[in-house]
């Protein structure tokens, strides 16, 4: 029997690498799609990696429990994977209540139309390293204590609650993944490691002169988006649903993360980089780092590609869109 998955976000990055990566496994993919002026463009991350006709695209929004409780009778998914979200951490102080109805009570949504319409499905919820904010242990697993630092991860620890409670409520086989930053050259623009990627390829270009960022102080465990996607996956083939931090085990600057992309391309940063106060933000997470020993232990899971393989990936692929534009 073919399996059938909806998943909701299907157009950001993490949505295009696990349809991708579902397709190949034999899944029916359907995905969720924000009714936006720019349809046409929507499916833009699908095109590149070559799958954008394989997926069902359906029409609806996580503030609308309706859409979703009709996709779900619609679809009748195996699998549920919530993965839409405002999930630009520095523009939830500019949308604060938009982040909430989205990022955490959209979650009561899915969860519901899952719960009134096949509560067989099994159910992921995509949680964030953002929650544990404030540093309190040296290395983060499932039981460290949170305390997000922004509306975002706010509304993320919402979202993180709901699903385990729908688990102890209801018996749903719903499962967080407390997932550590994740890139790829399908990155949005706005996140660092891609601004970074993209900023570098237009310096070596001749395009720009510099690149302008905020903290670079900054650490983060950043891992590959085709890595993490998998994670989910093997979350949902598990008998029982539970929770799982998914990280490398290694953390960063952002400053040494710029490093390796200038190097990439043999300019030197101390030419190009310029700090500017208006990407600092109001409460910053300093230090993140991931302990994914749960994951590695029960699910077999570990990272395949490095942050330097990755970000190498990243301007090459920057340098390529913008010599074909
Ligand atoms: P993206 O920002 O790339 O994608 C977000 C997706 O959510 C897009 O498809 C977007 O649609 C969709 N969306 C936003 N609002 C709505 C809405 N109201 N109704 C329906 N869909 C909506 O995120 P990522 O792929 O990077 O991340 C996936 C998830 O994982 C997010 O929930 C994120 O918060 C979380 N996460 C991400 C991490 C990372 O490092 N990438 C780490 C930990 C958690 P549209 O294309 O129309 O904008
Ligand atoms: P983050 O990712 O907030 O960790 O959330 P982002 O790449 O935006 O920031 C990482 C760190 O870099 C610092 N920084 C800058 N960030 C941006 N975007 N732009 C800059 O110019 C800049 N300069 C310094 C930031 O201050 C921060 O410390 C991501 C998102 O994908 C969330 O959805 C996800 O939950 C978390 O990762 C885990």
């Amino acid at each position: 029997m073919t399996k059938r998955a909806l998943i909701t976000g299907i157009t950001g990055q993490d949505g295009a690498y696990l349809s991708q990566f579902l397709l190949e496994k034999g899944y029916e993919v359907h995905g969720v799609v924000r009714r936006s002026s720019h349809l046409g463009v929507a499916d833009h991350r699908l095109r590149w990696l070559g799958v954008e006709k394989d997926v069902a695209m359906l029409d609806g929004n996580l503030s609308d429990l309706s859409s979703l409780i009709r996709l779900v009778e619609q679809v009748k998914p195996d699998e549920v994977y919530n993965l839409a979200a405002q999930s630009f951490v520095a523009s939830s102080w500019q949308q604060p209540i938009l982040t909430a109805n989205i990022t955490a009570v959209g979650v009561t949504n899915v969860l519901e139309a899952v719960r009134i319409v096949a509560p067989q499905a099994r159910f992921y919820q995509a949680s964030s390293s953002e929650m544990y904010g404030k540093i309190q242990e040296a290395a983060q697993s499932e039981t460290t204590p949170f305390y997000p630092r922004s509306p975002y991860a706010v509304a993320k620890l919402y979202g993180h609650w709901i699903t385990v409670n729908y688990r102890e409520s209801f018996g749903l086989h719903a499962s967080s993944g407390i997932l550590f930053n994740h890139e790829s050259p399908l990155r949005g623009i706005e996140f660092v490691t891609r601004k970074v990627t993209d900023g570098v390829a237009r310096i070596k270009l001749g395009l720009e002169k510099e690149l302008r960022l905020g903290n670079i102080d900054a650490k983060r465990d950043w891992g590959h988006a085709k890595d993490y996607v998998r994670a989910m996956w093997l979350m949902l083939q598990q008998d029982a649903a539970d929770d799982y931090v998914v990280a490398t085990g290694t953390t960063t600057t952002v400053r040494d993360m710029c490093r390796i992309a200038f190097s990439h391309v043999g300019l030197n940063i101390d030419d190009h980089l310029v700090i500017d106060p208006a990407f600092f933000r109001p409460a910053e997470v300093d230090v993140l780092l991931g302990n994914p020993a749960k994951a590695k232990a029960k699910l077999g899971w570990e990272p395949q590609i490095t942050l330097d393989q990755m970000i190498r990936e990243m301007v090459d692929a920057d340098l390529a869109r913008l010599k074909r534009a």
